[in-house]
């Protein structure tokens, strides 16, 4: 019998695995027998390994490769699952769905890269080798957040991440929809959100107007797909900053309601910020009311984050709300306004996911995503709060990931792979019960010199395969880590991933 021969390169590492003899060949006869609950996995493997192979994969009640549901699974929780590859058979268990659309994923890992390219693949034989794998991930929450409010993207190339995310059992992509140079979310409404606040005139002076806005079809059926994924899509509208797209369109949600102005067509923190009149809550809560229509999603983020007072310094209306909110100062208008659309949200039974500035500045209830600093999400965990740690000098990919020339322009840094990998999702030193506040890990990519796909995907890769690593696995070897990646490479080559071509890390 031949010894196991090469290395898996698993990527995210699974927590047990062991080789075993042999292989199980996949042929043109294989079929699936689903078990009731496993309808979507099935799918899934079809929808994976059907296009490069050729094979149907019809469901047979005595089909070699078995998706069973089975409670004895429970102690992987929802997303763990065992697989078991042997030389006539496939099974593949898990307590819950989730799991089943993971183990999937590894299942399709666990054959030569050729079967991730799009089209028929010429093979003499597909293989899978024989293991024994018992896998869940570390964190609930592991996800990456597009920003599509500074460049629009086509919803057909959101369809595409959410299958990169998938790959690497991710499982939550948050859409940052409305900023201060867009407005990307129709709410019927409210026309003019993405009539007027979906498009600006140019860029930095480049003459070129940018724009677009999904339809609510459109966010459906990325949702829908998504879901069948195994990947939650949150939705995020800012507020009450970043929102300069939307007084745009509604100038009486400003500050000043006799002034007009046109969306913002340079990046940075922008002064125009809403409103603290009654107007502003009505409109939030029409958006909100929308949003939780057309998202399922538990969680909706509000934003929260870069909101200057200058303007309600001098609002006669906010400062007139200083005063029945009986608050400090307008300072405080920012935790006021959140707090209110935190209940809002509540009080439909979903959860508010808000950025934070410091860790102690989000209302109770919020899931907190500090983003200036780890430590933050200490000082978050401290006070109760859920804690999905972002901040920029671990999870910011709009940062070049190499120094020096030959870099495509972008935001002035630099975040290496290597940084995204040594970053610890619970830091070293947190006390046990401010590390359990830690839910998740979220990558960030601002789009603001990013304008492509293309761009984006170069970004995105390979270090967003390092945060999916480090959320799931418990394990931190970066050696261990850089064999797999090098052999997962081919991977993101076969599916076209722009970024998959620049693997090298060069510590700062
Ligand atoms: C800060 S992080 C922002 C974004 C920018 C980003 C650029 C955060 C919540 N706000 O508006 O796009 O920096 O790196």
């Amino acid at each position: 019998m031949p010894a196991p021969r090469e290395p898996l390169a698993l990527v995210p590492r699974p927590l047990k695995l062991a080789r075993r003899f042999g292989s199980f060949a996949l042929g043109p006869g294989t079929a699936v027998r689903i078990a009731p609950g496993a309808e979507s996995a099935a799918s899934l493997l079809r929808e994976l390994l059907t296009p490069a192979t050729g094979f149907p994969l019809p469901a047979a009640p005595d089909g070699e490769i078995i998706l069973a549901l089975d409670p004895a699974l429970g102690g992987t929780g929802e997303e763990g699952y065992g697989l078991t590859v042997a030389p006539d058979a496939v099974l593949l268990r898990a307590a819950r769905p989730a799991g089943l659309l993971h183990g999937v994923q590894t299942l399709r890992q666990l054959l030569p890269a050729e079967a991730l390219l799009p089209g028929a693949v010429r093979a003499e034989r597909w293989e899978l080798p024989c293991v024994e794998i018992t896998d869940r991930p570390l964190l609930p929450r592991r996800g990456f957040m597009i920003d599509v409010a500074r460049h629009f993207q086509p919803v057909s190339w959101l369809r595409r991440l959410v299958d990169l995310l998938a790959l690497h059992k991710l499982n939550v992509l948050q859409l940052h929809l409305t900023d201060d140079q867009g407005w990307r979310m129709p709410v019927p409404a409210l026309p003019r959100l993405t009539e007027i606040g979906g498009v600006r005139a140019e860029t930095l002076g480049d003459g070129v107007p940018h724009g677009g806005a999904y339809s609510t079809a459109e966010l459906r059926g990325l949702i829908a797909y998504a879901g069948a994924r195994g990947v939650e899509i949150v939705p995020e509208i800012e507020v009450p900053g970043h929102t300069r797209a939307a007084i745009a369109a509604y100038p009486h949600l400003g500050n000043d309601p006799a002034r007009t102005l046109p969306v913002w067509t340079r990046w940075g923190v922008c002064d125009t910020v809403l409103g603290m009149g009654e107007e502003s809550l009505d409109f939030v809560r029409t958006v909100l009311d929308e949003v939780m229509d057309v998202f399922p999603s538990r969680h909706v983020h509000v934003g929260g984050d870069e909101c200057p007072s200058t303007e309600w310094h001098h609002s006669p209306s906010a400062l007139d709300r200083v005063r029945t909110e009986r608050l400090p100062g307008p300072d405080a208008l920012r935790g006021w306004f959140l707090g209110q659309v935190g209940r809002h949200l509540a009080a439909h039974g979903r959860v508010p996911f808000g950025w934070s500035e410091n860790g102690t500045d989000l209302p109770p209830g919020f899931t907190v995503l500090p983003w200036r600093d780890t430590d933050h999400g200490l000082a978050a965990a401290r006070r109760g709060h859920r804690v999905i740690t972002s901040a920029y000098r671990t999870s910011y990919l709009d940062y070049p990931q190499h120094p020096g020339p030959g870099e495509p322009p972008g935001q002035p840094g630099l975040l290496t792979l290597r940084q995204v990998y040594e970053a610890d999702p619970v830091p070293p030193g947190w006390e046990p019960e401010a590390a359990r506040q830690v839910v998740g890990r979220q990558a960030a990519l601002w789009s603001e010199y990013a304008p492509t796909p293309a761009h984006l995907e170069y970004l995105a890769f390979p270090r967003l395969t390092a945060l999916a690593e480090r959320a799931w696995s418990p394990r931190r070897d970066w050696d261990d880590f850089g064999a797999r990646l090098t052999r997962h490479r081919l991977r993101l080559d076969a599916l076209g991933v722009r970024g998959a071509d620049r693997f090298s890390d060069t510590p700062p």
